[in-house]
């Protein structure tokens, strides 16, 4: 089988500092998904448990329309709190709080300057 093509150097050195700063040092990201919202679009309150190791965190980047990001606790009926995630914002969890469930709440109508009528997150991950 062939291998995936490599993550863009600049992606991943982004992912490792953010991580750090974030207090989680050695963070190499081997893998990016792209999720793509078109205004109403939500994603419903989940876990990232795709990953091999649950000790690496997650690096989440955030680019055009704003969200509003739900930071749950470990059971899905945890009350989530309520994070405002605009354009160029890169949100970092993991360590206790690494299978806390989350989520993004509508998209609101609007156009971004940059990015027009959508909202692209990046999350690197360490999956294998
Ligand atoms: C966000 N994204 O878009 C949060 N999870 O702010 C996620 O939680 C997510 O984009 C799993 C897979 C793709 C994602
Ligand atoms: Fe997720």
């Amino acid at each position: 089988a062939k291998p995936w093509p490599a993550l863009p150097p600049l992606l991943v050195d982004l992912a490792t500092r953010a991580a750090a700063q974030a207090g989680f040092d050695g963070f190499v990201a081997d893998a990016c998904l792209v999720n793509h919202y078109l205004p109403g679009t939500r994603l419903s309150l989940h876990q990232d448990r795709d990953e091999q190791d649950y000790g690496q965190p997650i690096v989440s980047i955030s680019l055009g329309l704003p969200a509003v990001f739900l930071f749950g606790g470990l059971q899905r009926s945890d009350r989530p709190r309520h994070i405002p995630l605009s354009h160029g914002d890169v949100l970092v969890w993991g360590g206790e709080d690494r299978l806390r469930f989350h989520g993004v709440l509508p998209i609101k109508p609007g156009v971004h300057p940059r990015m027009g009528e959508r909202r692209i997150n990046l999350t690197l991950r360490k999956a294998g």
